[in-house]
Formats: C-alpha cells, sequence, structure tokens
C-alpha cells in the first residue's frame, strides 16, 4: 500500500479544503482544531494529513515529507515554487493582494512625483516585483505579521498585504490603492512523488479539480 502525506494549514484553508477532501473520499478522523495532534489518520488507511503553518506548507512538499499540499498563491509566490508542481487552482480562500495607505495619504501623487516608498510587508518578493515593473523605488521593511499598524506608528507609508472583506483596513483607518493580484489557493504536489505514486496520487489531484470546478 502507497502511503500519501498531505500537508494543510489549519484556519480557513483546512475549513474550505474538507468539501474538496470529501469529494476525493477522504475524511479526517478527528479536527486540527480541537486536536493538537500535527498528524492525523483518515478514513483512508494509506492517506493522512499533516498540520502545519500556511507558510510551510511548499516547504514540507518541495522536501518530500508530504506529498501534496494546499497554499495559497501569496504563499507560493513568496517561496518560489521550486520542485513543486501546481496542477490545480482550487478557487477556495480567496482574497486580494493590495497596496493600502492610511485614508488622506495620496498614493498617486506620490508615485507621480517618484517619491521613495516605506513598504511594509510580510510579502517581500511580490511587493519588490510589483513595485519595480512600476518603477517606483521603495524600501522594503519585513514584517511577519499585524503590517496594518506599520503606518500607523509611522515605521512605513504604504503596506502590501491580504484584504478580503476589507474590515481589517478600515478598522484601522487604512484604505486600499491599488490590486496587485487576484489570490486563491493551489494544490501542489511533489514532482518525485507524482513519477513514484502516480497510481495513487493521479485519482487525488483529478477529484480535487473536479470538486474545484463545481
Ligand atoms: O496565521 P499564520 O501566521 O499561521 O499564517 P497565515 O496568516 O499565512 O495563515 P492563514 O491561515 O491566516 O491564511 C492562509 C491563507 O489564506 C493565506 O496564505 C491566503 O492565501 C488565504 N487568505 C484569504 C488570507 C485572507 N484571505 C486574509 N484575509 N490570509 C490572510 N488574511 C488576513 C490579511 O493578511 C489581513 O490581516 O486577514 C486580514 C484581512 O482580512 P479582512 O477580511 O479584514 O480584509
Ligand atoms: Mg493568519
Amino acid at each position: 500500500m502507497t502511503q500519501i502525506t498531505l500537508a494543510l494549514s489549519k484556519g480557513r484553508i483546512f475549513e474550505e479544503t474538507l468539501p474538496l477532501l470529501a469529494a476525493a473520499g477522504i475524511v479526517p478522523s478527528e479536527s486540527p482544531e480541537s486536536s493538537r495532534k500535527l498528524i492525523i489518520g483518515t478514513n483512508r488507511p494509506e492517506v493522512r494529513l499533516i498540520i502545519v503553518r500556511a507558510s510551510d506548507v511548499p516547504t514540507y512538499v518541495q522536501h518530500g515529507a508530504a506529498d501534496l499540499g494546499i497554499a495559497g498563491k501569496d504563499v507560493l509566490i513568496e517561496h518560489g515554487g521550486e520542485g513543486l508542481y501546481q496542477p490545480v487552482d482550487l478557487n477556495i480562500a480567496k482574497c486580494r493582494m493590495m497596496v493600502a495607505t492610511p485614508v488622506g495619504f495620496d498614493y498617486q501623487a506620490a508615485v507621480r512625483r517618484g517619491a521613495r516608498l516605506r513598504v511594509a510587508t510580510k510579502y517581500v518578493n511580490t511587493a519588490r516585483l510589483h513595485f519595480a515593473e512600476k518603477g517606483v523605488h521603495v524600501d522594503l521593511i519585513k514584517l511577519y505579521g499585524s503590517m496594518e499598524l506599520a503606518p500607523l506608528v509611522g515605521l512605513a507609508d504604504v503596506i502590501v498585504d491580504l484584504v478580503s472583506t476589507g474590515g481589517t483596513l478600515k478598522a484601522n483607518n487604512l484604505v486600499a490603492v491599488e490590486e496587485i493580484m487576484p489570490i486563491s489557493s493551489r494544490l501542489v504536489v511533489n514532482q518525485a512523488a507524482l513519477k513514484l505514486k502516480h497510481d495513487t496520487l493521479q485519482p487525488i489531484i483529478e477529484a480535487f479539480r473536479a470538486a474545484a470546478q463545481k
């Protein structure tokens, strides 16, 4: 029996992945939210889930510690995607990568006059590429979370962050001024595993593909 390991993160990705797993005939034996276990069995003896940080999913799959996983496009861009096959856009955990500023900051005017902008973000690769394409000079300030705070205390002029409802920006008197790209989560597969475990992996990939298209 070929063992299959699927890497998932808790929270929104896990919730939205459950129906896709069900469509592939995979039912976790417990919830990662209530259990502290990091390895969770399923109804299929050959399939197990591992629970990792969202930003660590590509690393586990790249090194073959997981055969497949689910990761946001934001995370995949920052990781680089080496060694990963990305066969399916699952259309889950959707949001937008945005530039945001304090209300009243004239972003377009700052860009027009060629100002050098201080940009706080967790997504430094995405931000670097975006501003380089626009020809805007930036100083990137790497943060690991709560980017919304940075402009409020003078650490940065603008932030690059994910926005879904817009509630977090609003609560902090910030406004989205530019969309960088739409974001959704992708199925990622280890390239060597896809060859070696093809007969077991391919039906799972196809079930995910079919469920995502509904
Ligand atoms: O939380 P942790 O540090 O463990 O990791 P993580 O934040 O990377 O993971 P998690 O579970 O929060 O997010 C997993 C994936 O969900 C991300 O990689 C995205 O692809 C996707 N996703 C979808 C989002 C959002 N929507 C989202 N709104 N990830 C984060 N947010 C955050 C955003 O950064 C901001 O702080 O939610 C806040 C804004 O939300 P709104 O609704 O107020 O606009
Ligand atoms: Mg989070």
